[in-house]
């Protein structure tokens, strides 16, 4: 029998992860508020699946929970959703960090007491009224900061695997989490700030904002010691523009929606290697303090 899935954020995608996980496991949905019992996911070919789920929060969770615990919140959440949690798990519980940038992975790979694995994802989708729509298929790539823990990360990549999404297990995440981090911080404030479609970047006035962007990072990324992309760093943010650029990024939404930004979880990050390694990084700075 495969272990326990408890999934901690019931956004866009918790819900992902909830529904495609409870055809293969025992899937516990987790909310601040009860998330519903009952979702609709649209897949990518349009078929429509209806799941039961268990629905809980932090104070009607039943305790211990053994298994995997999946944390899906925004980066500024993840701490304190999982300090709510502390009496209810076992000391042993696995954890998978969905989150966006480079904070909550590094303290908690130092501080949890069992295993804690990191992913990054390009799966997208989309929350809807009564469920979730995984509007297309990206790849998810699962792993421990420094390499540890190789079968269970094989092992929860298989699962995920076999429940729909493209996951692999690699010995490389701290350099794909650089790497989405690195690409975010080149999109994500640029069109919070200016509130356009990634799309637009592509345009005047904001194409060399991003060219100028990109030099910061590169900078940044070579004093930190972090490998390019195989295709190189002016490439990469490129072809990631090209292909969202319907796309409102998700800093935009939270601007929108005036919930706060992940800023500290992005660029923090990067300011911070900055500072370290005594480069100016001017356009990351004023950025920083534009999205609030
Ligand atoms: O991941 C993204 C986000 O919205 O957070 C990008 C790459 C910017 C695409 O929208």
């Amino acid at each position: 029998m495969t272990q326990p899935q408890l999934i901690v954020g019931p956004g866009a995608l918790g819900r992902l992860l909830a529904v495609r996980l409870s055809e293969l496991a025992p899937v516990t949905l987790l909310g601040r508020r009860p998330p519903p019992t009952r979702l609709a996911l649209t897949a990518p070919d349009g078929h429509i699946v209806q799941r039961r789920l268990t629905s809980e929060t932090a104070a009607s969770l039943a305790a211990p929970f053994r298994g995997t615990l999946h944390l899906t919140t925004k980066a500024y959440h993840a701490q304190a959703a999982l300090d709510g949690l502390a009496q209810k798990l076992a000391p042993d519980t696995a954890l998978v960090l969905w989150q966006n940038g480079y904070g909550v992975q590094r303290t908690l790979t130092r501080d949890w007491s069992g295993p804690v694995l990191c992913a990054t994802t390009s799966e997208g989708a989309y929350v809807t009224a009564d469920g979730v729509v995984h509007a297309g298929h990206g790849e998810t790539y699962l792993g421990h900061l420094h390499g540890a823990y190789a079968d269970l990360a094989e092992r929860l990549a298989a699962l995920l695997s076999r429940a729909g999404l493209h996951c692999r297990a690699v010995g490389d995440i701290d350099t794909r989490l650089w790497h989405k981090l690195a690409v975010n911080a080149a999109i994500n404030p640029l069109v919070a700030r200016w509130r356009i479609r990634n799309g637009q970047l592509r345009d005047r006035p904001f194409r060399p904002l991003v060219e100028a962007l990109i030099d910061e990072l590169v900078l940044v990324m070579e004093a930190e010691g972090i490998a390019p992309p195989a295709e190189g760093w002016r490439a990469r943010v490129w072809r990631v523009i090209e292909g969202t650029a319907n796309n409102r990024a998700s800093m935009l939404q939270d601007v929108l929606a005036g919930r706060p930004t992940e800023r500290d979880a992005i660029l923090g990050p990067l300011l911070d290697a900055a500072r370290r390694h005594g480069l100016e990084a001017p356009q990351l700075s004023a950025l920083y303090d534009a999205v609030g």
